[in-house]
């Protein structure tokens, strides 16, 4: 291990759960000092403390948790890191080139989900049926942000994930425009 890591966050979903058994094994091996902290989906899974080695478990949004957790302001506007839709990607044993003018950058404006269809747990860590949590409160926000990338970058797309109803209809317009 080049880096003595002190915290190592691991976010999974529920599909994903043995591997992340194995990746704390091999945190507890190589950085036996680190504390291991999980998010994401899985953490709704009741029977997870009794199937991986973690420190901690956390349901929920994560930015603010964290903020908090290292005793920084959780109320800081959130810095929104723009990555690659696909990197790396292999199809049957071909490595595609990598050209981000062929890809998106990732913009995630919020987490959970206002519509709440009933085949789905998009909420259930973020207060439940139809609740979310937004990044960005006005469309001029993310617009702002998508096109400072989208300029950075020489991006031709942008791509992006829906989690309010006041955002929701104007995000495909913003995305394109930007
Ligand atoms: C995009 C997406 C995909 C993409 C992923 C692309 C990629 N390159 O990552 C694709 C299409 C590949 C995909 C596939 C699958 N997906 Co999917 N996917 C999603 C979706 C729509 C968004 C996920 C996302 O990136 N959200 C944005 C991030 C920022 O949000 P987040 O992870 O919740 O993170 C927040 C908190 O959870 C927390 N947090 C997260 N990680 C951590 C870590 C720490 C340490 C802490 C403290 C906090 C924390 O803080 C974050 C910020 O607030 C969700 C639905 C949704 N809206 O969440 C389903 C969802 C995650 N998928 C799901 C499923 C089931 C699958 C599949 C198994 C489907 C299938 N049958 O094949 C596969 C699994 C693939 C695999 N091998 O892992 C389920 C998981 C259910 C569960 N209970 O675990 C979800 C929730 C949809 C649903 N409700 O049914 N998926
Ligand atoms: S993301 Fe929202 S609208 Fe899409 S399936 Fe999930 S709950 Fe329904």
């Amino acid at each position: 291990m080049e880096n003595s890591y002190d915290v190592v966050g691991i976010r999974a979903i529920v599909t994903n759960i043995f591997k992340v058994r194995e990746m704390c094994v091999q945190i507890r091996k190589h950085l036996p000092e680190a504390t291991i902290v999980i998010g994401g989906h899985i953490a709704n899974h009741a029977d997870l403390p009794g199937i991986i080695d973690a420190d901690l478990i956390v349901k929920g949004e994560g930015v603010r948790w964290f903020r908090k957790y290292r005793g920084q302001d959780e109320n800081f506007p959130v810095q929104h890191p723009l990555p690659y839709s696909g990197f790396g990607t292999r199809i049957l044993g071909i490595t595609l080139l990598d050209s981000h003018d062929q890809t998106a950058a990732i913009l995630i404006p919020s987490v959970g989900c206002p519509v709440g269809c009933n085949f789905r747990s998009t909420s259930a860590m973020f207060g439940g049926k139809g609740n979310f949590v937004n990044f960005y409160d006005t469309g001029d926000e993310l617009f702002k942000t998508i096109h400072e990338r989208k300029k950075a970058d020489k991006l031709k797309h942008a791509s992006c994930q829906p989690g309010s109803r006041k955002l929701a209809p104007q995000l495909s317009s913003i995305c394109n425009h930007a």
